[in-house]
């Protein structure tokens, strides 16, 4: 049995409380729910169930036996909650963004490497149903070496009212939304060589930059095109898929609209429809990042359980983090920058 105890109860977090609950089949048992604002608490310990309920993280891990926590708050919270949990010795995953800097988020990784208490980091656009297909793929060798990708969200679905604070970000599509585009093109093709980036700021009454258009050259010579928009105006609006176009030197993977995924190899397509698990507690169109929410738990749980390091440790992230960074540096200076670390 795995004891879990969840920290924020906020916008996000019901798709983590599900998925926690999904995995009770695979011993899961959310214990503990905090808070700082207490009626979130206790809203959230009410409808999943939960005994354990606390409006003050520290509290919560003095009194709970926790085998794992979840940090599900906005970004700013981050560093020190993942400082009091990896402090208490409990195995700790938290939301994206990692961190409010590189530097925090080195210092971060470092922390958990220096105990020996493991950090993960929730990013699971990876794991989205197509995107783990077209892995699969790539990794049969079914299409030779990826040598490009693109790398595609674009919407205009309506996010600020969700999310109120992505409003008043100053930096704000590459930290929300950059990480994860920025961490499928580590996921296919490697690491960054240097990066390039023009941003713009589309919508007037968005403090920060609502679009991003990212160029990467990658270490083993691929280059990729990532890009993400809170303002395409595009009907169909497919949020809050990603869409990806993989290119090998025998072949080519492509994820579209709607979970549909064309391969080619061998001088022949073939389409495959990659559909997202659909639960009784998943609502579209979010669904296919719900699943992938079960997906990223699960994962980390197993590697856990397992003594080992998950896809999405912190040390992996990092290397998201510096790309963001480096990203943000290359649109201000007009340069590709090569990233931190
Ligand atoms: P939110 O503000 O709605 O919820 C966060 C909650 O955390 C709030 O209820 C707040 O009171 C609580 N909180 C803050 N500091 C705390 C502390 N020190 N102790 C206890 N509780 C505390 O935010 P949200 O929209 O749920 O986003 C949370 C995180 O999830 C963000 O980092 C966001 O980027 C991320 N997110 C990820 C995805 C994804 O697909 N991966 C999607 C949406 C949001
Ligand atoms: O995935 C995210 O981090 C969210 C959203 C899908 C709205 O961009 O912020």
């Amino acid at each position: 049995m795995t004891r879990v105890g969840v920290i924020g109860c906020g916008f996000f977090a019901g798709n983590h409380l599900n998925a926690w609950k999904q995995l009770a089949s695979e011993g899961v048992e959310l214990v503990a729910v905090c808070d700082m604002d207490a009626s979130k608490a206790r809203a959230a310990a009410e409808a999943f169930g939960i005994a354990g309920v606390y409006s003050d993280a520290a509290a919560m891990l003095a009194a709970e036996k926790l085998d794992l926590v979840d940090i599900v708050t906005q970004v700013r919270s981050h560093r020190p909650l993942v400082e009091l949990c990896l402090n208490a010795g409990v195995p700790t995953i938290v939301q994206k963004p990692f961190g409010l800097s590189l530097d925090d988020c080195v210092a971060m990784r470092d922390l958990s490497e220096r105990l020996g208490v493991p950090l993960a980091v929730h990013e699971n656009f990876r794991f989205q149903a197509p995107l783990q297909l077209a892995k699969e793929i790539l990794h049969s060798g079914e299409i030779g070496e990826a040598n490009w990708a693109r790398i595609n969200f674009r919407t205009a679905h309506d996010i600020y009212t969700g999310q109120p604070y992505l409003r008043t970000e100053q930096k704000l599509v590459i930290n929300d939304l950059g990480v994860h585009v920025l961490d499928v093109a580590r996921f296919f093709l490697g690491e960054a060589k240097h990066i390039s980036a023009e941003t713009q700021h589309r919508r007037p009454d968005i403090a920060g930059e609502d679009t991003a258009t990212m160029l990467v050259r990658h270490e083993s010579g691929a280059v990729s095109v990532a890009e993400c928009t809170y303002d395409a105006r595009r009907l169909p609006d497919l949020f809050p898929q990603v869409l990806l176009e993989l290119e090998g030197t025998r072949g080519s993977v492509v994820v579209k609209a709607d979970y549909e995924v064309v391969v080619t190899a061998n001088g022949a397509a073939r389409t495959i429809m990659a559909e997202p698990d659909v639960q009784p507690w998943m609502r579209q169109p979010w669904n296919v990042v719900q699943d992938s929410v079960v997906a990223t738990c699960a994962h980390i749980l197993q590697a856990y359980r397992a003594g080992e390091m998950p896809g999405v440790s912190a040390a992996d992230n990092v290397k998201t983090i510096a790309l963001c960074e480096a990203a943000y540096e290359a649109a201000e200076r007009g340069v590709a920058v090569v990233p931190r670390g």
